[in-house]
C-alpha cells in the first residue's frame, strides 16, 4: 500500500491494495495512521459491492443511518445511496439538495458526530460533481487569536432541520414534503466549537453553516456575526482539497477535523451514483 499527498492542504492517495479483499489488522492500522496524518484519503480503482464496503467500514466502529429512510439502499440500509439518476420521473438517490450543498461534518447534530463517512463512486461523470474537503485543523490554527481566545469554552447549536437555518435553506430541488422530511423530532445537539481530536489531541474548528446556528449563551447580537467570520474563514481556499470522482474512487474522510461540500454542476448527461457509510463518532470534547 503506498499513501501519497495529493494535495497541500489535506488529503492522500492511496494505491496498491484492494479493499474488496478484507484488508488484515496491520492494513487497517496503516489506513488509520494514514487517516490521522491526511484527513482524507483516496483509494483509487476499487470496485465494492454495498456489503463490501459496509464489512470494511465496519472495521473503523459501528455504522450509523440517517434519522429518514429516503434515499437507503433498499436492501443494505447502512448504505446510502447519492445519484442524479432519474427512474420513473424519480432520483434513485439523495441529490446535494438532501446531502451535502451546504458546508458541513456528517450528523453534527446528533450528540454524537459520526467520525468518519465513506463515498465510492460506482458511476462517475466526465465533468462536475466534485466534492471539497476543508481542514479544520489549519482553520483553528490560523484564526486570529483573539478569536480563539473568544471561542474557548463555547458551544455551538447544532440542528438537523433546515428550515431552522437560514444559511443552508431549502433549495428548489428539494422535491419532497419538507414537513414530513425534517419534522421527525430530533433534539438539537450542543458541541464545543473547537473539538480536541481523540486521535491526535490536535485542536480543530468545529462548527459549519450547514448545522451551527446559534451560541449557548450569546445573544445573537454577538453569536451571528461571529459564526459568520467563522463560516467565512474555515472555507478559505488554502484550506480545501477538491475531489474531482473517478469511477471507481473510495474517499474515506475524518469527520472531527474537516468539513465537506458537494459543488454539483454535473455537466448533462453524466451520471454520479455514489454509496456513503457513515461510521459512529464519539460525543465531541
Ligand atoms: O455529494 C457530495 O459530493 C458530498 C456528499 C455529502 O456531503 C455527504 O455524503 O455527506
Amino acid at each position: 500500500m503506498r499513501v501519497e499527498r495529493i494535495c497541500d492542504a489535506l488529503g492522500a492517495e492511496v494505491t496498491g491494495i484492494d479493499l474488496s479483499r478484507p484488508p488484515d489488522d496491520a492494513a487497517i492500522e496503516a489506513i488509520r495512521q494514514a487517516l490521522r496524518e491526511h484527513l482524507v484519503l483516496v483509494f483509487r480503482g476499487q470496485k465494492l459491492s454495498a456489503p463490501e464496503q459496509i464489512a470494511f467500514s465496519r472495521r473503523f466502529g459501528d455504522l450509523v443511518r440517517r434519522i429518514r429512510d429516503d434515499f437507503l439502499h433498499p436492501d443494505y440500509p447502512d448504505v446510502l445511496v447519492l445519484s442524479n439518476r432519474k427512474e420513473k420521473g424519480e432520483y434513485v438517490g439523495a441529490t446535494p439538495a438532501y446531502a451535502g450543498f451546504t458546508w458541513h461534518a456528517d450528523l453534527t447534530y446528533a450528540e454524537r458526530p459520526s467520525m468518519g463517512s465513506m463515498l465510492h463512486a460506482l458511476e462517475a461523470p466526465a465533468k462536475g460533481g466534485d466534492t471539497a474537503f476543508a481542514n479544520m485543523y489549519t482553520a483553528y490554527e490560523t484564526l486570529p487569536g483573539e478569536t480563539r481566545r473568544k471561542l474557548a469554552g463555547l458551544k455551538a447549536i447544532h440542528v438537523r432541520d433546515r428550515r431552522k437555518n437560514p444559511r443552508a435553506q431549502l433549495t428548489a430541488d428539494f422535491d419532497r414534503d419538507a414537513d414530513e422530511y425534517y419534522g421527525v423530532p430530533v433534539p438539537d445537539s450542543l458541541h464545543p466549537m473547537v473539538r480536541t481530536h481523540p486521535e491526535s489531541g490536535r485542536k480543530a474548528l468545529f462548527v459549519s453553516p450547514r448545522f451551527a446556528v446559534a451560541i449557548e449563551g450569546l445573544d445573537d447580537e454577538e453569536a451571528q456575526p461571529l459564526l459568520d467570520e467563522l463560516f467565512a474563514h474555515q472555507r478559505r481556499p488554502e484550506f480545501i482539497y477538491r475531489h474531482q470522482w473517478r469511477l471507481g474512487d473510495l474517499v474515506f474522510w475524518d469527520n472531527r477535523c474537516t468539513i465537506h461540500k458537494a459543488l454539483g454542476g454535473i455537466e448533462p448527461p453524466g451520471i454520479r451514483h455514489l454509496h456513503r457509510t457513515s461510521i459512529a463518532g464519539d460525543a465531541p470534547f
